[in-house]
């Protein structure tokens, strides 16, 4: 069954429901050209008379049918999904209230924004331990900076957590962490059988504590049909992070959100860079990986890293490690840095 038929046969449990006049709307987060995300205080959502910040996300009065239709089907997939620490997860929705007559999907709010900006911001303070990586390098004499704890820099941290702290300087091994996180959330949709589609750092949020979670899940934004995705001047065309097969022939798999997730792990090793720089994503774009042509290693990428990045853009989708696999070989890089 088509995606977009099997989200019409998910059903909405009411118990979702939440009444918008305990919303409180604080300032908007962030808005195109349909919809917009509002950070809000939600009251009594947890506990009684609790308050909590909350992230939601809302239609403008010119959404149509189609982009009404598509929120329901985020709204459907996200309570379908069920709760795991590395996606955002819903908390509530307002799809019942005839005076409000405003759709809107609560979910969790993750401070930091997207993974792309957050890293772009942390470029300057980054500490480099490729060294620590990348062990061929035996003769290197730069002693003050090294072994064994690759979390010098970074205070005596847990190996997941990075800090709340906004100018908290980030390390090779907190790279590590949020490629790790990052695989672990998509290795749990992949159980749930479900393909992201746009997989990469814009959709990737950053929450207290370290945390990474995947977000704007691929069904809600038909990323084929929706021209506007493609329009958007300021934000790096999807082409880029779309496995051979789906640019080709409209394929989307787990296994093409595993290319997808090495043009992430790319993205994340370069602190926020546009992957294929200055290669305009045309056909000749396409031809060019036809032919074999990826990315190269980024400077402050360790080998491991790379072979894991490359094995992830193999031509062929059954040969790319599933996110099972890539689990396992990021959270071995995580153990050995204890
Ligand atoms: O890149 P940003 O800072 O992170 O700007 C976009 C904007 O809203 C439009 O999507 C931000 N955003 C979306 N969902 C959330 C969320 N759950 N928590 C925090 N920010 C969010 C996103």
């Amino acid at each position: 069954l088509p995606l977009d038929e099997q989200v019409d046969l998910l059903s909405y449990d009411s118990a979702w429901e939440f009444p918008p006049d305990r919303l409180k709307i604080i300032q908007t987060l962030g808005e195109g050209a349909f919809g917009r995300v509002v950070l809000a205080q939600a009251i009594g959502l947890g506990q009684t008379d609790s308050t909590q910040l909350v992230a939601v996300k809302m239609l403008k009065p010119n959404a149509d049918f189609l982009q009404i239709k598509a929120l329901i089907s985020e709204l459907k997939i996200l309570i379908h999904m069920g709760h795991h620490l590395n996606i955002v997860n819903c908390l509530g929705a307002v799809t019942k209230n005839r005076t409000h007559d405003q759709l809107m999907v609560i979910v969790e709010y993750c401070k930091f924004g997207n993974l792309r900006n957050f890293l772009r911001e942390r470029r300057k303070i980054f500490i480099d331990q490729i060294d620590l990586y990348d062990q061929n390098d035996e003769s290197s004499n730069d002693d003050n900076f090294s072994k064994p704890n690759k979390h010098d820099g970074n205070g005596n941290k847990s190996k997941l957590e990075l800090d709340s702290n906004d100018n908290e300087q980030l390390a090779t091994c907190n790279l590590i962490a949020i490629a790790f996180q990052v695989a672990r959330g998509m290795e749990y949709l992949q159980q749930k059988k479900l393909i992201h589609r746009d997989l990469a750092a814009r959709n990737v949020l950053v929450a207290d504590k370290g945390v990474v979670k995947i977000c704007d899940f691929g069904l809600a934004k038909d990323i084929q049909k929706d021209y506007n995705y493609i329009k958007k001047v300021d934000t790096p065309l999807p082409i880029k992070w779309m496995a051979i097969e789906s640019i080709g022939d409209r394929l989307y798999t787990t296994q093409s959100d595993v290319w997808s997730f090495g043009v992430l792990l790319w993205e994340i090793f370069t602190l926020g860079k546009s992957p294929y720089p200055g290669l305009p994503a045309d056909q000749h774009f396409y031809l060019k990986l036809v032919k074999g042509y990826r990315m190269e290693r980024p400077d402050k990428c360790p080998q491991i890293i790379y072979k894991i990045m490359t094995d992830c853009w193999l031509s062929i989708p059954i040969e790319r490690p599933n996110f099972k696999q890539l689990v396992k070989r990021l959270g071995e890089l995580i153990d050995e840095s204890i």
